[in-house]
């Protein structure tokens, strides 16, 4: 059976991008096609200046977010990362298989330290390892498949050459996954900057849609997306790329076989445009929305889930974690 692995750190509330390029197709067709793991990543949360109670805060809310969207514990492994130490284990390890150069060649650790510098923080030494816990929290599970935004696919990249390093090194110790990206979606652009990704942990929020916003909020902040100088509505990413991020969340809220070039000859107003595409996010997010008010009125629920997720992750990942460890040459305890 195929495993799938994927996570979501709790740097912010959950956007749109992260629903439409990833956790979307983990409610509709990974937790059925296979066995799927998903865990709120937040040791991955402290790489960057942080407000503990606000982790733990989001933490909970990720969960709860990703119950609400649709995720079945009786169908897949829900868990919080920091809760299975196997995750850590594993990383040192992989800290002595990668190289310090690989690490500096990582797109977010160059965006997100300059984004740190430019504000006058320090950039955390974690903040550079951190792709090799990503790469830790995938290859613990053995997972063949790793359901992402295209912002992650370099990280997944690097977990395969880890994970084909290592196994070269010390004998056949992991799976070597693969990144599956959404067809439409897989990078969803800020509604004010289309030339940058939305991200949850952005300060600007304007152009962000998160899934918690109500209905009127996601109907403001669509209607005022920024597009573009010409008046014609055509999908191209290069010389429209504020309409063609319209064009691509339409396509994906309608589901289906909507593609954002056919969707794009429908249409000879930015203004019509906008309005469905509006209409479309508001009735995508509307059932979240509700299922999250519900959940949260029953916390112990979401404990449960998070806890029997946890002794099963455990399970999976410390055979795998215990052959690394060996293979390496470490002396098991006696
Ligand atoms: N804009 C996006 N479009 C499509 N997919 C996205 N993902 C994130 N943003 C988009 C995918 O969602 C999953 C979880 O993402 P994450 O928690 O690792 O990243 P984030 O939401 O981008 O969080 P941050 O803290 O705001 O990160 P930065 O600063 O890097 O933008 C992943 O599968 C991701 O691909």
């Amino acid at each position: 059976m195929t495993r799938i692995f994927s996570g979501i750190k709790p740097t912010g509330h959950l956007t749109l991008g992260n629903y439409l390029g990833a956790v979307r197709q983990w409610v509709k067709t990974d937790q059925h096609r296979g066995d799927a793991l998903f865990c709120v990543v937040d040791l991955h949360a402290l790489t960057v200046d942080h407000d503990p109670a606000r982790v733990r805060r989001l933490s909970r809310q990720a969960a709860t977010l990703l119950l609400a969207a649709g995720l079945d514990p009786t169908c897949c492994t829900l868990f919080v990362q920091s809760h299975v130490a196997e995750h850590t284990r594993l990383a040192y390890l992989l800290e002595c298989t990668a190289t310090d150069g690989e690490m500096r060649r990582m797109i977010q650790y160059k965006e997100k330290a300059a984004r740190e510098r430019a504000t006058g923080g320090s950039v955390r030494l974690s903040l550079l390892t951190y792709p090799v816990l990503m790469a830790a929290d995938i290859l613990a599970y053995g997972a063949d498949e790793v359901p992402v935004g295209d912002d992650q696919a370099q990280h997944v990249e690097l977990t395969r050459d880890l994970a084909m390093r290592f196994n070269q090194r010390y004998g056949h110790a992991f799976t070597v996954p693969r990144a599956v990206l959404p067809d439409v979606a897989a990078r969803v652009m800020d509604l004010q900057d289309p030339l940058s990704k939305m991200g949850k942990s952005h300060a600007e929020t304007s152009g962000i849609v998160y899934l918690l916003d109500d209905a009127d909020v996601v109907r403001r902040k669509v209607m005022r997306a920024v597009t573009d100088s010409g008046s014609e509505v055509a999908y191209d990413r290069e010389t429209q790329p504020g309409v063609a991020n319209l064009l691509e969340i339409l396509a994906a809220c309608k589901g289906g076989d909507s593609k954002p070039d056919e969707l794009a000859a429908g249409y000879d107003s930015y203004g019509a445009l906008k309005k469905d595409t509006a209409e479309a996010v508001v009735e995508v997010l509307r059932p979240v929305r509700e299922r999250h008010a519900e959940l949260c009125a029953e916390p112990g629920y979401v404990d449960e889930v998070l806890r029997a997720g946890a002794e099963r992750a455990r399970g999976v990942a410390r055979p795998t974690v215990d052959g690394a460890y060996r293979a390496i040459g470490l002396l098991p305890p006696v």
